[in-house]
Formats: C-alpha cells, sequence, structure tokens
C-alpha cells in the first residue's frame, strides 16, 4: 500500500523560490507539483523544479563530518570530535591574530538564508564582518548606485512586470533564468498583447529575445555605449519626465549636461547598434505608459557593471517610471539580505566593502596578501568558490594556502576536497529554511519552509552546528542562563520580548550572537521544528515599525490590535504559513517612503560616475587581437542551477554543458558542430565540446554556468562533468569599484583540440552521457 503524503515547500533552485509541492513516499521526494496556495507563485514552475529529488538524493550527500589527513585525504570523525578540533583550532588562531583573521565565504545559495544569520553571528562574535559571497559577484555595483542615488545601499529595485506595458530586458535572459516570478506566463502574455512591448539588449538572439517587438543585439561589453547613447537621445528629444524629476529627483542638470556632450553616433556604433534602432528604442519608450527595466548579469558581470547600473537607473529616473504601476519601485525587508557600508573599506585588499560585502574577485589576494590583517581562517557555508569564483587556480591556491577551512555544505564539493574540516549540512527539505530573496512591491511576500522529509542521518541543521561551535567557544552562554529566557518564551510571546531585552542589556557581549541566543530560547518553542525562525523575531518586529500600515494591510490586523503587537502578529503568522505569505501590502505611491535620503529625493548625479561617463573611449569595445573572442563565461541554460545539483543525470539535455558558437566562426575554424575545441584565455585552457548556435553573434562564444561538478561514476571514481569556466576567468578582469567581475567578457581565442585531448574528452563524455541515460 502506498503512503504518498504531499507537503508544502519552495523550489531552491533559482532566487524566486517558487511555492512547491512535494509527494514524500518511504522518505523520499517523489513527484513535485506548483504549490497554488502560493500566493507569490500562484502554482508557477519551470522545467528544472521536478528534478529536485536529485538534489535531495544522490550518491555524493555527506554524512558525516570529515577531518582531513597529513596525506590529503580524509577521515570520517564524530560531530563531539569536530566541533572541540575546530573550536580549538579557532581559538589558537584568534589568540594569535585576532577576529580579522576570520570571514565567512558564502552563507547562503539559492534556497537557503535561515542559516546564514547564526554564522554570521558566530563570526561576529569572534570580532569579523568579513563576508565574501556571490552577491558580490553580480550585484554589488547596484547596490553602491542605489546607496548614492536612494540613500541605502539595501534600497533595491522591484519590478511590476504583472502591470508593465513596456518591459525593457537588459542583459538577461528570463525565460532561461526567471529572474522574476512567473517570467514565462508573463512573457507570453506580453507577447500576445499588441498593447504591451518588450524590448530585450542582448548580444545573443535569446529565448526572450525571439518574443521581443525590438532586439538589440549590443555588442559584448558595450551597454555603457548603448545606453549612454539612448539616454541622450531621450534627453535632446525632450522625451523625459520633466514633472516627476521636478517633485522626486535632484541633481538633474548635472545629469543633463554630461549626457548632452554624449556623441550618439559614434557610441551607438560603437555598441554595433544602427542610430534607427536607437531611435526606435526611444520611441517606444516615449510611448510607453508604464515601462519597467528588468537587469542582470549581462550589465552587472559586464565591461563598466557599476556604471551600466548607474545608467540603468537613470533610465527609469528620467523617464518618471518609478513608483507608479506597472513600474520599477522600491521594495520592503522582513531582514535585509545585505547591509549598507557606504564608505567602508577592507584593508587587506584595499577594496570598498559594499552592502556588508567583500568581493571574490580579491579573496585570493585577502589570504594569500602579506598584510598583517589577511585572512587566515574562513568558513565557506552554502557556497563552492573553487567552481563559481574568478580564477580557479588563484582561488584554489587561498583555500589551500589558510590554517583554517571549515566547509558547511550537503554535498562534497570541490571546496570541501581542499578543508581541514567538512560539516555535513541537512539538506534544505530536511530542516526549516526560508530565503531572504523578497523583492516584490506593492505586495511583499516571505515564505518558511518546515522541513518535509527527516534528517539524513548524520547531517545537521546549520543553527544546531554553529550553536556546537558556539558553546564550545564559550560565545553562547550556559543553560543555566538561557533556562530563564526559555521558559519566558513558553509562557508567550509578550513575555519573551521583555525578558529578551532585558537580557541583552545586561549582556552585551552576548549581542553579537543574538541569533544563536534566539534560536536555543525561542526557537525551542515554535512549531513544526521551525525553530531557525527563532531569528526572524526581531525582524518581524523591525519590519512592522518601520511600515505598519503595509503590515496591517498585508496581515488583515483587526483595528483595536495597537501597532506595538503588530510584530508579534506577524511573527506568529510567519511561523504558521507553510505556503508563505504576503508580509507588507503597499500603495504604489507610498514608495517613496523607503527611500532613504534625508529629503527622500532621488540624486541623480552621482561624481564619480559622470567621471568614468566622462571617460569611456569607444577604443574598449574593439577586440584584443591576441584574444579575439569573447568568451560569456557562464549562461543559463535549460538544465543548469549554480552548483546545486553533483548528479549530472539530472540534465535532460546537454551534460557536456557546449560552448555555443556562431556556424560562420566555426566555419572559419574548420571545426565541424559537436567537435573538440581548446579555449584559452590569458589565465589558462580548457577543452570543451562546442555547438553550433545561430542565435549568437560573431565573435562571441558561451559557456554554461553550474557545471563542472565531480561525481562519482559507476566504477567509483570521480568524473568532471562539464567545464569548469572559471579556469578562464581572471581575478583581475573586474570592475575597479565594486570588483564584481567581468564574467560575461572573458577574452579568449579559439583552437581545435589535439586528436589526443579530442579522444580523452570523448571518453569522458561517453562515460557520463552513459550515467545520464542511467
Ligand atoms: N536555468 C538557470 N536559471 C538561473 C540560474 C542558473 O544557474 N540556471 N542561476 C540564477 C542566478 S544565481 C542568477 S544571478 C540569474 C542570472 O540570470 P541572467 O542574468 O538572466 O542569466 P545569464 O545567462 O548569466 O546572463 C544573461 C544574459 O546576458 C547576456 N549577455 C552576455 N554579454 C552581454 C553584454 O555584454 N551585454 C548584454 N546586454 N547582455 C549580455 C547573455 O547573452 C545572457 O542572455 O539566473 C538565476 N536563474
Ligand atoms: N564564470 C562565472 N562564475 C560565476 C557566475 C557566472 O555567471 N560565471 N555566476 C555567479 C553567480 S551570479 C552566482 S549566484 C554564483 C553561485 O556560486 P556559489 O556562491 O558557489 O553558490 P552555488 O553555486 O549556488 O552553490 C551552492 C552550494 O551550496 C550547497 N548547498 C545546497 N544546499 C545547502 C544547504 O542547505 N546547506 C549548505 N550548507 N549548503 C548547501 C551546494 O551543495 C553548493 O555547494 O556563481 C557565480 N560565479
Ligand atoms: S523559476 Fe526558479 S524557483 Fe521557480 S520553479 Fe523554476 S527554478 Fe524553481
Ligand atoms: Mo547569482
Amino acid at each position: 500500500m502506498s503512503d504518498v503524503q504531499w507537503h508544502k515547500t519552495a523550489c531552491n533552485l533559482c532566487y524566486v523560490n517558487c511555492g512547491i509541492e512535494v509527494a514524500i513516499e518511504n522518505d523520499r521526494m517523489g513527484k513535485i507539483r506548483g504549490d497554488r496556495s502560493n500566493p507569490k507563485s500562484q502554482g508557477y514552475l519551470c522545467n528544472k523544479a521536478a528534478r529536485i529529488p536529485y538534489y535531495v538524493h544522490h550518491k555524493d550527500r555527506l554524512t558525516t563530518p570529515l577531518r582531513r589527513r597529513a596525506d590529503g585525504g580524509f577521515e570520517p570523525i564524530d560531530w563531539d570530535t569536530a566541533v572541540a578540533e575546530i573550536a580549538e583550532r579557532v581559538r589558537q588562531i584568534h589568540a594569535a591574530h585576532g577576529g580579522q583573521s576570520f570571514a565567512l565565504y558564502g552563507g547562503g545559495g539559492q534556497g537557503n538564508h535561515a542559516g546564514g544569520a547564526y554564522v554570521t553571528g558566530l563570526l561576529r562574535a569572534l570580532g569579523s564582518r568579513n563576508t565574501f559571497n556571490a552577491l558580490a559577484q553580480e550585484k554589488t555595483g547596484d547596490f553602491w548606485v542605489n546607496g548614492r542615488m536612494f540613500g541605502g545601499q539595501n534600497c533595491h529595485t522591484a519590478e511590476d512586470v504583472h502591470h508593465c506595458d513596456l518591459l525593457f530586458v537588459l542583459g538577461c535572459n528570463p525565460w532561461v533564468a526567471h529572474g522574476f516570478p512567473n517570467a514565462r506566463d508573463h512573457l507570453n502574455r506580453i507577447r500576445k498583447d499588441s498593447a504591451r512591448k518588450l524590448i530585450v539588449v542582448d548580444p545573443r538572439r535569446t529565448e526572450t529575445a525571439e518574443l521581443a517587438d525590438l532586439h538589440l543585439a549590443v555588442r559584448p561589453g558595450a551597454d555603457a555605449f548603448l545606453l549612454a547613447a539612448l539616454l541622450a537621445t531621450l534627453v535632446r528629444r525632450g522625451a523625459i519626465d520633466r514633472a516627476f524629476i521636478e517633485a522626486h529627483t535632484v541633481g538633474f542638470e548635472a545629469v543633463r549636461d554630461a549626457l548632452l556632450r554624449v556623441p550618439v553616433e559614434e557610441w551607438a556604433a560603437a555598441a554595433d547598434i544602427s542610430s534607427a534602432d536607437v531611435d526606435r528604442c526611444a520611441d517606444m519608450i516615449q510611448a510607453a505608459k508604464a515601462m519597467v527595466v528588468r537587469v542582470e548579469l549581462g550589465i552587472q558581470q559586464g565591461v563598466n557593471s557599476t556604471l551600466n547600473s548607474y545608467l540603468e537607473k537613470l533610465l527609469i529616473m528620467l523617464t518618471g517610471h518609478f513608483g507608479r504601476k506597472g513600474t520599477n519601485q522600491l521594495h520592503t525587508w522582513l531582514a535585509p539580505l545585505w547591509g549598507n557600508s557606504q564608505g567602508k573599506v577592507y584593508a587587506p585588499t584595499g577594496d570598498e566593502v559594499i552592502g556588508g560585502l567583500l568581493p571574490p574577485n580579491s579573496f585570493p589576494r585577502a589570504v594569500l596578501s602579506d598584510h598583517p590583517e589577511r585572512l587566515r581562517a574562513v568558513f565557506v557555508d552554502s557556497s563552492n568558490p573553487a567552481n563559481t569564483a574568478a580564477d580557479t587556480m588563484e582561488a584554489e591556491r587561498a583555500l589551500r594556502a589558510l590554517e583554517l577551512l571549515v566547509v558547511v555544505d550537503v554535498a562534497m564539493t570541490e571546496t570541501a576536497a581542499l578543508a581541514h574540516y567538512v560539516l555535513p549540512a541537512s539538506s534544505q527539505y530536511e530542516k526549516t529554511e526560508f530565503t531572504l530573496f523578497n523583492f516584490e512591491f506593492p505586495d511583499n511576500f516571505f515564505h518558511v519552509r518546515p522541513a518535509v522529509l527527516a534528517p539524513l542521518p548524520g547531517t545537521m541543521a546549520e543553527p544546531e552546528i554553529y550553536s556546537r561551535l558556539a558553546r564550545a567557544l564559550g560565545i553562547l552562554p550556559g543553560d543555566n542562563v538561557l533556562g530563564p529566557l526559555r521558559a519566558a518564551a513558553a509562557r508567550s510571546l509578550p513575555e519573551f520580548d521583555r525578558a529578551f531585552g532585558a537580557f541583552m542589556k545586561d549582556n552585551p557581549a552576548a549581542q553579537p550572537a543574538a541569533a544563536l541566543v534566539l534560536y536555543n530560547t525561542l526557537g525551542s518553542t515554535l512549531p513544526d521544528g521551525t525553530g531557525v525562525a527563532a531569528v526572524l523575531w526581531p525582524a518581524a518586529q523591525a519590519c512592522a515599525r518601520r511600515n505598519p500600515t503595509a503590515v496591517r494591510r498585508a496581515l488583515d490586523v483587526p483595528p483595536d490590535v495597537p501597532d506595538a503587537r503588530l510584530g508579534e502578529k506577524l511573527f506568529e503568522a510567519l511561523v504558521r504559513s507553510p505556503q508563505g505569505m504576503a508580509f507588507t501590502r503597499h500603495d504604489y505611491e507610498e514608495v517613496w517612503s523607503l527611500v532613504e535620503t534625508s529629503d527622500r529625493k532621488v540624486h541623480l548625479a552621482i561624481p564619480e560616475m559622470l567621471d568614468w561617463l566622462g571617460r569611456l573611449d569607444v577604443a574598449q569595445t574593439r577586440p584584443d587581437p591576441e584574444f579575439p573572442f569573447v568568451l560569456a563565461a557562464g549562461q543559463r541554460r535549460m538544465f543548469n542551477a549554480n552548483q546545486i545539483f553533483r548528479d549530472p543525470a539530472w540534465r535532460r539535455n546537454d551534460p557536456d554543458g557546449a560552448l555555443m558558437v556562431n556556424p560562420d566562426d566555426l566555419a572559419s575554424l574548420e571545426a565541424t558542430d559537436g567537435a573538440w575545441l581548446a579555449v584559452q584565455s590569458k589565465r589558462g585552457r580548457i577543452v570543451v565540446r562546442c555547438q553550433a548556435d545561430v542565435s549568437m553573434r560573431r565573435g562571441q562564444l558561451a559557456l554554461p554556468h553550474g557545471f563542472g561538478q565531480a561525481y562519482p561514476s559507476a566504477d567509483g571514481t570521480r568524473l568532471v562533468n562539464g567545464p569548469r569556466a572559471n579556469l578562464l576567468t581572471a581575478g583581475d578582469n573586474r570592475d575597479p569599484i565594486a570588483g564584481t567581475p567581468y564574467h560575461k567578457n572573458v577574452p579568449v581565442r579559439l583552437a581545435k583540440a589535439t586528436p589526443e585531448e579530442a579522444t580523452a574528452e570523448e571518453e569522458i563524455s561517453r562515460r557520463i552521457h552513459a550515467a545520464v541515460a542511467a
């Protein structure tokens, strides 16, 4: 007799985190379907979600703590030994070199941020805020601009795609990568409605570009030239929203003057876009009632990343498509995913700390430099920098050079393989999880997902792991101290609130580790094993204080409930909504309450950006004769999902992770479709299978993101599936301000692989295909 139970949770494969229902049978995950009761995604799923069981159940899950032996191999050890030994090493390094020698790399991936607060608490208690993660490989240029324009680096734009009549897609491919809820539904609706338009700026004729009314196949890396030419055209025509600019912004004159100096024709040509197309684009913008600009890695990991983000924001602001139905907005936070660290500098590398984050491109220097505060001990959680940070060789050299590397992961990653200690985490379906990817407006959503499976034996949830470490380090007070708080929590939330407030006041030393205290007190009283959500208690209070009206609307709280109790109501709802919930509901015009400048105006003129614009030189767009191709190292495809899957069998197609090449470029190499080619950059050389693809511009190449994981094959040897793209990328190919990598712009040359290489690769490929077929 079958005993199938359906449980509500969320997809962890991209940051949209659609609500799903999973069938659990005999402790295994089976079928997946969209959860119609999820208020954000309403049943939507993409092609990848059905494959989630490959993330949970596979041969490479970790089931015991591991310690590295002197010979480089690993031996299993028990949890108590692992915790005691790591704590001892931490104490020694801390005593000798202080808190600054510690860092966190990661802290959460596409579906898991619940553990992040706890490892951050541990790090802070050690006296460090050094955090490297993927956001600083993509979004920190945007955060920097937001800090200057909106007054806070965690003011972040939302996209009301649902209601726009013009969607301006700039450097992203939402049909494949999603990035906003129910992406394909919205793209289909726009295509079918003649009153709604789609513009796509992408060198490649992507799946999204195929749907567009206007596709501008920009020269790779030339977006700043195109955007500046477009903005200049709009300003010259007077096609800007004077009333909006007057009412809501300052600094327009300086921006206008800079834009009037742009040589429109020359810069459009540098971007390989005809002036007629720039004009058509401007016409469409001028005709739009409500435009949404949707951006991502194409500009953020492209040349001039931070400047691109600035120009993109100017496009929104000068045309006044902001803060109305169907335009861009700002959004609320239950708890911000990143910080605000304007003006802070990280001494060992001289990088600006943006959003509280440090750029992975500088990670090797932070470890390998001779600065007295260089890194010596690193915790990696939910990240695989040995595959995903720029310059794999250099990243691995740095990871190897550490005195202590502790990796907390669900699987044996390339980074874990270099660790002193590897700690096995329960998967995201074996513990309560939530993400802080809550980017919507006017309604914003949060989802606390209780476990749907028992933890894999030997694994632990991150809050438990970090609690044990904190206890061993004397950071977390003992039960004699926490007992009364726990008792107060068992009585009522208001009692806990008073007791916790008093405790924190009396114990300032415990403040950095407040999350750990919450988990070990309030957490033990929460329903359905949702103890990890304890850290949301202060977040819910703060959110309700900041947005009382919007929280009230979202929760439909009776009018007799005072504002002072809204946070408590919000928290109670959060831990009891396994399908997710709206936590703020705004009216559009209330967006101005989210702007953080003191005058609540958008500050348009950023001197560093206007200088950069003035220094742009079209010579930058000419190919390097030594490396004439531009490689997009890390494209999103139908079957890649960061480093979340390790078993290649999850992919329905392209298990080789082929290099996409324009057929004419292949012909000029006298290579055939499917052949093995050598891609050479200034940093490295890899051999990959090629795939002729007419959607590619001539001179542009693309390798997929999310490949290069080693996985045990049938005979037990570990096979690397697909390219490790970051063997080709260089740490210094980066944005000068944010340090974000120019991954979409890696200069390379291309040649046929040697016959020996082709034979060897063909054999590996054959075995991977066989594993996928089995
Ligand atoms: N299937 C799938 N979906 C994913 C992920 C995944 O791994 N797989 N990862 C998730 C994550 S972490 C992220 S950050 C997002 C990223 O989502 P996207 O940014 O949409 O994805 P990418 O394919 O990396 O890059 C987007 C586009 O940039 C274009 N591009 C390359 N060079 C340039 C250029 O110079 N200018 C312009 N304008 N465009 C250029 C590429 O052709 C590509 O179509 O996707 C998320 N969704
Ligand atoms: N060349 C190139 N490099 C890129 C990009 C690119 O386009 N090109 N894109 C960049 C971008 S946008 C991103 S977002 C990054 C992503 O790169 P990373 O920061 O490395 O993150 P993920 O690839 O998502 O890896 C997630 C890791 O978390 C582990 N994991 C899964 N669930 C859990 C859990 O519950 N607990 C713990 N502790 N671990 C878990 C997985 O096994 C995996 O090792 O890659 C970046 N690197
Ligand atoms: S869009 Fe993202 S979250 Fe939604 S089903 Fe696809 S991969 Fe999962
Ligand atoms: Mo990302």
